[in-house]
């Protein structure tokens, strides 16, 4: 038997990962698929009104009853719009907080509360989320026009947000509704370093009218766009794209986020209940991928969340 030669497939020359004395390529941390999902639930949101859907959670009761549900469902964190008594969106202080100790006694999710608010909120008072003390907070790189709205994060405001959530110990889950955002993502990491914890975890939200489309290859894109800093990221969709933007996320190593924030129907013609059957769908996918629902234990591993 003559001695094999080298691969053709690399044109008779040797395997640079050989030469480079490794055995695989070296993979970010942020497209190595973790053997398990986080699913976030984002139950309410900010631009649903209670009186368009009344099964939209809005009261601290209803919150709590959904946030158990979920947990149980396959939930290990919660990002939390909360509403005032005429279920409108708020940013009062009391009201977070009284939301955030609620969801510390009945459940082991971790709590993060939207700094993103609705587009009506000051940017003041979005800073002042963080008074609140919750384990992390969504933290949007950039402006983006949002359906007829505009959802401002001029870039002053995102270093603030940032150095804030540095000196609080509070976990920032960044939100990246484009492109723009990727990039501004590695610009904000250059300026002031890694997150409180050490963990850089991103979310896509697609879909949006203004932001990147719903779809596997705007997901793509974003993911192959990730600072080699990002140790993980999840992925949602907005309204009908809320599937195809699920299926990609897990076949690119994802996590997910589900919820009415971002989805009122469960199928065509068929209207959302409940978070649980989002989260529950979500947990399934996940099953089915080979990645099961992360726990919450896990979930504060993975974000390296600060202990209350
Ligand atoms: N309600 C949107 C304008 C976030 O929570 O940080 C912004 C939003 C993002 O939902
Ligand atoms: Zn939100």
């Amino acid at each position: 038997m003559p001695a094999a030669s080298p691969s053709p497939r690399f044109g008779g020359a040797r395997c640079l990962w050989h030469d480079a004395g490794m055995t695989t390529p070296p993979i970010p941390a942020a497209t190595r698929p973790h053997p398990s999902t986080l699913i976030t639930v984002a139950p309410t949101g900010a631009e649903t009104t209670k009186d368009a859907f009344p099964a939209l959670p809005t009261t601290i009761e209803e919150l709590v009853e959904t946030a158990v549900r979920c947990e149980a469902a396959g939930a290990a964190m919660i990002h939390l719009h909360i509403r005032d008594a005429d279920h409108k969106p708020t940013l009062e202080l009391s009201r977070l907080t009284e939301a955030v100790e609620a969801m510390r006694e009945n459940t082991t999710l971790v709590i993060q509360l939207s700094t993103g608010g609705s587009v009506h909120d000051p940017l003041d008072q979005r800073l002042a989320v963080l008074d609140a003390l919750p384990d992390s907070c969504s933290l949007t790189v950039g402006t983006t026009n949002f359906g007829d709205d505009v959802f401002l994060n001029p870039w002053p405001f995102v270093c603030d947000l940032y150095e804030l959530s540095q000196e609080r110990e509070v976990v920032p889950e960044f939100e990246l509704f484009d492109l723009g955002q990727v990039a501004a993502l590695h610009r904000l990491l250059a300026l002031f370093g890694l997150p409180f914890g050490g963990r850089v975890h991103c979310d896509f939200v697609l879909g949006v009218p203004g932001g990147m489309p719903g779809t596997a290859d705007a997901l793509v894109a974003g993911v192959q766009g990730l600072p080699a800093a990002v140790t993980s990221w999840s992925a949602t969709g907005i309204g009908r794209t809320s599937l195809d933007v699920a299926f990609a996320a897990l076949s690119k190593g994802g996590h997910l986020r589900v919820g009415m924030e971002d989805t009122l129907t469960f199928a065509r013609g068929v209207a959302v209940s409940h978070n649980e059957e989002l989260v529950a769908r979500a947990a399934q996918l996940a099953e089915l991928a080979q990645r099961p629902a992360m726990s919450t234990d896990g979930a504060r591993e993975l974000l390296q969340i600060k202990a209350h």
